[in-house]
This record gives C-alpha cells, sequence and structure tokens, in this order.
C-alpha cells in the first residue's frame, strides 16, 4: 500500500519519528533520544490533525493515538 493510500495526506514519507535517525515512533524529533520535546512535537502533530500522528493507523487522529503515544513514550531508547 502506497503512503498516500496509507496515510490519505500529500505530505511525503516518512512521517516523524520513523525516518533512520529515529530510535522509536515517539521520537519525533529523530534525535535519538525521548524526552518532552518529542511530546511537545506530537502534540503539535495531534492538535493539528496532521495525519501522521495517526498512530494506530484507523485513519483518525484521536485520543486513542494520544495514548499509543504515551505507550511508545514510556519505552526508553
Ligand atoms: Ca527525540
Ligand atoms: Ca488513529
Amino acid at each position: 500500500m502506497s503512503y498516500l493510500a496509507r496515510w490519505g495526506c500529500p505530505r511525503p514519507p516518512p512521517c516523524p519519528g520513523a525516518g533512520a535517525g529515529a530510535c522509536s515512533r515517539a521520537d519525533w524529533n529523530e534525535d535519538g533520544v525521548i524526552d518532552f520535546n518529542d511530546f511537545l512535537s506530537f502534540l503539535n502533530a495531534f492538535n493539528t490533525q496532521d495525519q501522521c500522528a495517526d498512530l494506530n493507523g484507523d485513519a483518525v487522529v484521536d485520543f486513542n493515538d494520544l495514548l499509543e503515544f504515551l505507550n511508545l513514550y514510556n519505552v526508553n531508547c
């Protein structure tokens, strides 16, 4: 499945946290460390309904994705 079909947005891949430097999807700024800056960056994407914030892949950005992020956030790199 293509990126566009998967995420339904014109933004090119990868989403934050999915790049080569990322240690987890929660490493939103891909600096190899999961910290509060990643949480703030994710919240920005979440608040703007950025499809990259759809972490559970159900095509909706909602509270379940925030919970999914918190699960990833609690896993140290
Ligand atoms: Ca980070
Ligand atoms: Ca979702």
